[in-house]
């Protein structure tokens, strides 16, 4: 189970792992209170259960007795306070962490419903998509375009959500490396379900030739020049951005490093030259209700267009 992706009981970052003890005190307080309460009801069941020689009479009533009204007043308020306590004083450290200087800065954007990802010092914009270097601090400052959305990676970090007009922040400090997955927890819409996603965790050369990759963009080769018309001749250029072309919308993904992605459409489909395709003649097909339009492009255009965007990496 350990190797789970989105397993809650196998934290891998300093978060993760802070809020997973705080679960087991919780655990073991409400499983006592659970083991307590269910055996008293099983004993009651099981030792008053109605008999053959009932006389059907009722049972003598209790009522008015000040310290079983007390205990079960006093009892309850404690085991609260106890819980409420430890949670602000776990929340109050992971929020309160101070920022390493050295820490990886990256802009998170909740769209309906897909994740736009910014990494401002580093000049690169992906989607659906974080890489991150691993035993390194990766601050997320959190923002949404349009409905409140929810970040979570459970093995990284608990939820924070993502509110329209305001900036909120989080942490991640992955311990080794690997894909860690996660999605949206709070509900956004019709794709809710279908806004995965996935983090990355590099040793550091691997990231370093991660940020070289997306910082340098290669003019296509000239049998694709078609398909790059195809594109710039179409409304494709007002919602999405694409270096090298005259494409700079910030309403959908950015196209620059396209097939760079595991995934299309944040997890909607597995990113190959067949479902990009079956993409872009209908998005409806992998995502119904996707803000994106079947563009109504002719079979020719299709496979110049795929063709092109394949050579985006
Ligand atoms: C009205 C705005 C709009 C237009 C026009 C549009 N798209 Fe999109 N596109 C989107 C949105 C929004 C998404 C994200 C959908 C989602 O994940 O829910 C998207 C997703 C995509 C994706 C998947 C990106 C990824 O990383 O998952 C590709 C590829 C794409 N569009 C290509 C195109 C092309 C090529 C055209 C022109 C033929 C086009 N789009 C026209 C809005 C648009
Ligand atoms: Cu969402």
């Amino acid at each position: 189970m350990g190797d789970m992706p989105g397993n809650i009981f196998s934290p891998l970052s300093t978060p993760a792992r802070e809020i997973f003890h705080l679960s087991w005190l919780v655990l073991a307080v409400t499983g006592g209170i659970f083991m307590v309460v269910a055996s008293l009801a099983f004993y009651a069941v099981v030792r008053y259960r109605r008999r053959k020689n009932d006389d059907g009479r009722e049972p003598p009533q209790i009522f008015g007795s000040n310290q079983i009204e007390t205990a079960w007043t006093v009892v309850p308020v404690l085991i609260v306070l106890v819980l409420a306590m430890t949670s602000t004083r776990f929340i109050g450290r992971i929020q309160a962490a101070p920022r390493p200087p050295n820490a990886i800065d990256v802009t998170v954007v909740g769209h309906q419903w897909w994740w736009e990802v910014r990494y401002p010092k580093l000049g690169i914009v992906t989607a659906n998509e974080l890489h991150v270097p691993v035993g390194q601090a990766t601050w997320l400052t959190l923002l949404s375009a349009d409905v409140a959305h929810s970040f979570w990676v459970p093995r990284l970090a608990g939820k924070t959500d993502l509110i329209p007009n305001r900036v909120n922040q989080m942490w991640i400090e992955p311990e080794a490396t690997g894909l860690y997955v996660g999605q949206c927890a709070e509900y956004c819409g019709l794709q809710h379900a279908k806004m995965l996603i996935r983090v990355y965790v590099h040793p550091r050369d691997e990231f370093d030739r991660w940020v070289k990759a997306q910082t340098e963009t290669t003019p296509p080769p000239p049998a694709v020049s078609s398909g790059k018309r195809v594109f710039e001749s179409n409304a494709c250029v007002n919602c999405h951005a694409l270096d090298g072309t005259i494409a700079n919308g910030r309403y959908a993904p950015d196209l620059t490093h396209l097939m760079s992605r595991a995934t299309l459409a944040a997890g909607a489909a597995p990113n190959s030259p067949e479902t990009l395709r079956a993409w872009l003649k209908n998005p409806d097909e992998i995502k119904p209700g996707a803000h994106m339009p079947a563009m109504t492009l002719t079979e020719d255009q299709l496979n110049q267009l795929t063709a092109y965007l394949l050579t985006r990496r």
